[in-house]
């Protein structure tokens, strides 16, 4: 199903995109960066969909075999409460965790105080229980793990910081509750000067448990001339304790390179918030969002992002690994 170059760990799907504005019954602008789960024994992207007002929904589509043959289910998603605050310009880049038969959401709404981290649950994406802000404004790119760490949650976060040139970095953040959040620290900095993920980074999918480790995937910014340039690299946090960075690649396993991930409403992009580990144990499906304008997949085997992490471990005293001697040591 995919293009034949061995070299590359994540290898995309010949026929992307696989869901496009066209695809919707209702004209839409754009179609792009889905929470994937699943759901009744289907793979199911809670896309964002973004109108031609502007603002974005969140909107299910399900598959049998994850690649082909989408249906979009209107009646299942989550639509803001525009009469609000915290969702008044939409919501956006849903991110599922599952936890037991139920569905954890962790959403960006676009507040009228800029973009903030928003949880709801479902057992069924049409019945839903907003749980409110997890983390204020400035901040975006969260998830939550699928289990607790001494009775206490974590959420992968990215603040944005008020004062320029100091990096947006994600951090982790911990909740006995999900309603009181603290314990904050950073986990992964951005790198700096020339590097694909300097300045900004931020988490993809949710943290995906392996027996190595937790597999994180995040997008990294780099600022060119030209715009902003954004592309996944992958880490591995530690399985008992996620504040600590076991591997991170050095070499980024997708960048925008096709037309449709060069071209679209916001260029040069590649964005994923979900992916599903298929019932071979092995098969990973990423889905991203490519230019803000369509959902692409690419293919991945578990063991080989693993064996590439394991040639890039990092040392357990640094923190943000690797720092690049941008922040002093803990
Ligand atoms: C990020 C998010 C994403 C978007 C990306 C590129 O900050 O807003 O939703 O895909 O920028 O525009």
């Amino acid at each position: 199903m995919t293009r034949a170059d061995p070299r590359e760990l994540l290898r995309r799907y010949r026929e992307n995109p696989i869901l496009r504005p066209h695809d919707f019954p209702k004209m839409v602008n754009a179609v792009f960066n889905p929470g994937a789960t699943v759901f009744e024994n289907q793979t199911m992207l809670l896309l964002r969909v973004e109108y031609r007002t502007g603002l974005s929904s969140l909107v299910a589509a399900l598959s049998d075999n994850g690649v082909t043959d989408w249906e979009i289910e209107p009646i299942r998603g989550l639509h803001p409460q525009l009469d609000g605050f915290e969702e008044h310009w939409g919501v956006e880049d849903p991110r599922i965790t599952k936890v037991g038969d139920e569905y954890y959401v962790v959403y960006v709404g676009y507040s009228a105080a800029g973009p903030l981290v928003l949880l709801a649950t479902t057992l069924d994406f049409t019945h839903w229980q907003r749980r409110g802000v997890l983390m204020p404004p400035e901040d975006k790119d969260a998830a939550l793990f699928p289990v607790t760490f001494d009775g206490r949650w974590a959420l992968l976060h990215r603040p944005a910081p008020s004062m320029a040139g100091v990096g947006a970095h994600m951090w982790i953040s911990f909740s006995p509750d999900l309603r009181h959040w603290g314990d904050s620290r950073v986990v992964l900095a951005a790198r700096r000067g020339g590097w694909w993920d300097a300045n900004k980074v931020g988490l993809g999918p949710p943290p995906l448990r392996t027996p190595k480790g937790w597999l994180v995937c995040y997008h990294g910014v780099k600022v060119t001339a030209s715009g902003s340039v954004y592309r996944l690299g992958l880490a591995l946090l530690d399985l008992e304790n996620p504040t600590r960075v076991l591997a991170r690649g050095n070499e980024w396993l997708l960048g925008p390179h096709e037309a449709y991930e060069r071209g679209g409403d916001v260029p040069d992009v590649v964005f994923p918030c979900g992916w599903v580990l298929r019932d071979d144990g092995d098969t990973l499906h990423l889905y991203y969002g490519a230019a803000d304008s369509v959902v692409c997949l690419a293919e991945a085997s578990l063991a080989s992002l693993l064996e590439h992490l394991e040639q890039h471990p990092c040392s357990p005293d640094t923190v943000g690994a690797p720092l690049m001697g941008t922040i002093g040591p803990r």
